[in-house]
């Protein structure tokens, strides 16, 4: 399976490739690492193909004369246009992409890259420390990268060892009841929230929003699981 590890700066997405793959590898599974960030000075993993080896935000600003913005884009579009090695005899390929999202999802990158591997998935992460009370909109980012790369995709939410036992529960019972936290809506903005959570709940269904922990490796088993469904529906079980 390629599973494309994608989700806004600092959700935790290279230290989930980098504690993920260690598990798989621990359970048995033949793993393959690839770093599609050009812009990170230290990964913390070893990568058995790095987009760096090609170039990097800082060559290209130096190279080109541009900023760091302009260098991003000039540095999706060169990622567009390059054919990766498939690594076809590992079970999995986790690749980590780059921490501006919204470039790699919004303009051909993701798109491309993504769809010449035929066998794949994706992670969403979202950083559960900071949007805890924002779920909404995590599901709608999350939702949009899936109708964007038409690629299934797990929205999972990071970093569960920094909320109390109590937070996470509270975030369990509105992932599975949303309306149950709000009462009866006062607001348009609140009757929005339920309608919208309830819309999203086919595609993000309650049993499938795994809370992690990139860093302490709670929650991989379930990921695991989910990874063996996605395989499952998509007829190959080896
Ligand atoms: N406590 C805790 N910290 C985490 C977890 N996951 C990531 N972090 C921390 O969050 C910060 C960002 O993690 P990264 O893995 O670099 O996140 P990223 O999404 O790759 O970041 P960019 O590539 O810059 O967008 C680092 O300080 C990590 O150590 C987690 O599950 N728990
Ligand atoms: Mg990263």
């Amino acid at each position: 399976m390629n599973i494309f590890v994608l989700g806004p700066a600092g959700s935790g997405k290279s230290l989930l490739v980098k504690n993920f793959s260690s598990y798989l590898v621990r359970e048995g599974y033949t793993v393959r690492i690839v770093n599609l960030d050009p812009g990170v000075l230290d990964i913390g993993y070893k990568a058995d193909f790095d987009i760096r080896s090609m170039f990097t935000i800082d060559d290209i600003m130096r190279e080109l004369g541009l900023g760091p913005n302009g260098a991003i884009l000039e540095a999706m579009d060169r990622l567009a246009k390059l054919n990766l090695p498939c690594f076809s005899g590992a079970d999995h390929v986790i690749f980590d992409t780059p921490g501006q999202l919204e470039p790699f999802l919004f303009r051909d990158a993701g798109r491309k890259i993504i769809e010449s591997f035929r066998d794949r998935c994706c992670f969403f992460l979202g950083d559960l420390s900071a949007l805890r009370w924002n779920l909404l909109s995590f599901f709608l980012y999350a939702l949009t990268a899936y109708y964007t790369l038409e690629t299934e995709t797990i929205a999972i939410l990071n970093k569960i060892d920094l909320l109390s036992s109590e937070e996470i529960e509270n975030i369990r019972m509105m992932i599975r009841r949303p309306a149950s936290l709000l009462g009866k809506p006062s607001s348009l903005r609140d009757e929005m929230s339920i309608r919208l959570l309830r819309a999203l709940r086919r595609f993000f269904p309650p049993k499938r929003v795994p809370l992690v922990s990139a860093k302490t490796g709670e929650g991989f088993e379930e990921l695991l699981t989910i990874l063996y469904e996605i395989k499952c529906a998509c007829g190959d079980l080896t």
